[in-house]
């Protein structure tokens, strides 16, 4: 009985240390989790979380395209993105039926523009590419009529040839500002998405 009882302080302080230094290695884990650097984490969560799959109808080989100029982010923007930033990828031979939104009190267009150069270089967006489809205005007033606070327009365009296409807004000098997007039309494309 003697012998157990003092093996009992020691056992108590091997218990102790083990907790000590369980605790210890844990607090360090945790420091390492909230000093490691959020630009590590926001990086590749982005990377992941970029393909937005676009809603669409392979029945009529159409795709569903909402764009919205939005009050917050960039002024010249198409759903707060701006300078080639969205990037939508369609089947070749789909069509597009979009809603266009502006929700500025500052009027917007929308234009599908076989572009001639990788970006705006001209106030008139005639200047760098051929107007296919306009959304908001017409291919004689586009470059001073759009549409305004959260008025809604929606247009069908296509089918679309395989290409490389712009979005912009034909708004004197919008484009140019930063408001246009970049759309991909390829066989190589068989679900609609886009990347932003
Ligand atoms: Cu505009």
């Amino acid at each position: 009985m003697k012998a157990q009882s003092s093996f009992l302080p020691v056992i108590v302080g091997i218990l102790v240390a083990i907790i000590a230094v369980g605790v210890s290695v844990y607090a360090y884990y945790e420091y390492q989790i909230l000093s490691a650097p959020s630009s590590v984490t926001s990086t590749s969560v982005t990377s992941t979380s970029s393909q937005i799959p676009l809603k669409y109808d392979s029945s009529n080989k159409t795709v569903f395209l909402t764009i919205a100029v939005l009050t917050s982010g960039p002024t010249f923007n198409f759903n707060g993105t701006s300078n080639g930033q969205l990037i939508i990828y369609i089947p070749a031979g789909w069509s597009v039926y979009v809603t266009f939104t502006n929700e500025q009190s500052l009027p917007h267009n929308l234009i599908l523009l076989k572009n001639s150069t990788a970006t705006p270089n001209n106030a008139d967006v005639a200047q760098f590419g051929k107007i296919l489809y306009v959304i908001g205005a017409t291919t004689s007033n586009y470059e001073t009529i759009g549409i305004s606070s959260g008025q809604v327009a929606t247009g069908l365009w296509g089918p679309l040839n395989p290409g490389v296409y712009m979005l912009v807004c034909g708004i004197l000098g919008h484009a140019e500002s930063g408001m246009w997007a970049v759309v991909v039309v390829s066989s190589n494309v068989t679900t609609p998405y886009a990347i932003m």
